[in-house]
């Protein structure tokens, strides 16, 4: 009876754990601070300019390809590309905004500039909004 109870206290143990490793805070639940679903205009403003300061170590006001690619990220390359719209080999605050708006509106499927659940898990964009937020 007693090894019945264990076994089924560690079973629930791993069930527990699985549970929250697989559940655990991504980058959505991060972003979207009032919980309610959806990536509001506000969150998502905000969540873009604290990936930029993160991006920008050295503080200088804008991002270059050793700040970006230092995650070492396959795609960062062709995402740095992608935001640099004047070719100088640096992302400011406003090119990577804009970037980060232009990836949003390729998942904003029913154009209310917010992102849903559905939206963000609709796998095509994500791996590009992930530079992002
Ligand atoms: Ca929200
Ligand atoms: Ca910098
Ligand atoms: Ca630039």
């Amino acid at each position: 009876m007693r090894k019945t109870i264990i076994l089924i206290l560690s079973f629930a143990a791993v069930v527990f754990l699985a549970w929250n490793v697989y559940a655990g805070p991504d980058a959505f639940s991060k972003t979207d601070k009032d919980t309610n679903g959806v990536i509001s205009t506000d969150e998502f403003d905000s969540a873009v300019r604290s990936k930029f300061k993160e991006y920008d170590r050295n503080n200088d006001g804008r991002i270059d390809m050793n700040e970006f690619a230092a995650k070492g990220h396959p795609d960062a390359v062709k995402e740095f590309k992608f935001m640099d719209r004047n070719s100088d080999g640096f992302v400011n605050a406003d090119e990577f905004y804009k970037a980060a708006i232009r990836r949003r509106d390729q998942i904003d499927f029913n154009r209310d500039s917010k992102i849903s659940k559905e939206e963000y898990n609709s796998n095509k964009a994500l791996p590009l909004l992930k530079f992002y937020f």
